[in-house]
């Protein structure tokens, strides 16, 4: 995996609110290249494995229901710094702190509900890519 690229997912509430297109029209105008992308839904086993670094803390339990109870949209990503400007881009976990014009700050409700997720280092962009597509999924 080339490390100028991110993983990312349009998490369960961003697709029930229909705003699948809207968000990947402005990761697509923020200079990102779609190199992999598929609608799929999470199993309770996935997302465990996923969000395993999260398994101690008070929210995991509400995190796997969210991120189980619908489709999702994965995708890898390409730009120059890919993982640093992606988390940019969706800015802060917590929409109410997230900068004005971000992914989560336009489309996500809540800290726990926030729309979007992003690799948050190279080394996870590769395992996160890996886990969702094979090579043959990504061009
Ligand atoms: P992500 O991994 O999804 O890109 O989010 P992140 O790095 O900004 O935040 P992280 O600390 O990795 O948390 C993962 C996801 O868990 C949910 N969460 N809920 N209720 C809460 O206090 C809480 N804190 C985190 C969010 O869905 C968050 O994105
Ligand atoms: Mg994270």
């Amino acid at each position: 995996m080339a490390t100028n690229r991110t993983f990312t997912m349009l998490k369960p509430d961003a697709v029930e609110k229909g705003h699948i297109g809207a968000i990947l029209e402005k990761i697509s105008a923020s200079g990102f290249r779609i190199v992999a992308m598929k609608l799929t839904q999470m199993t309770k086993a996935d997302a465990e494995t996923f969000y395993g670094i999260h398994n101690e803390r008070p929210f995991f339990g509400e995190l796997v229901e969210y991120m189980t109870r619908g489709p999702i949209v994965a995708a890898i990503l390409e730009k120059d710094h890919a993982v640093e400007d992606f988390r940019t881009l969706i800015g802060a976990t917590n929409p109410a702190d997230a900068a004005d014009g971000t992914i989560r700050k336009m489309f996500a409700d809540s800290i726990s509900e926030n729309a979007v997720h992003g690799s948050d280092s190279n080394e996870n962009a590769a395992i996160e890519s890996a886990f969702h597509f094979s090579g043959r999924e990504m061009f």
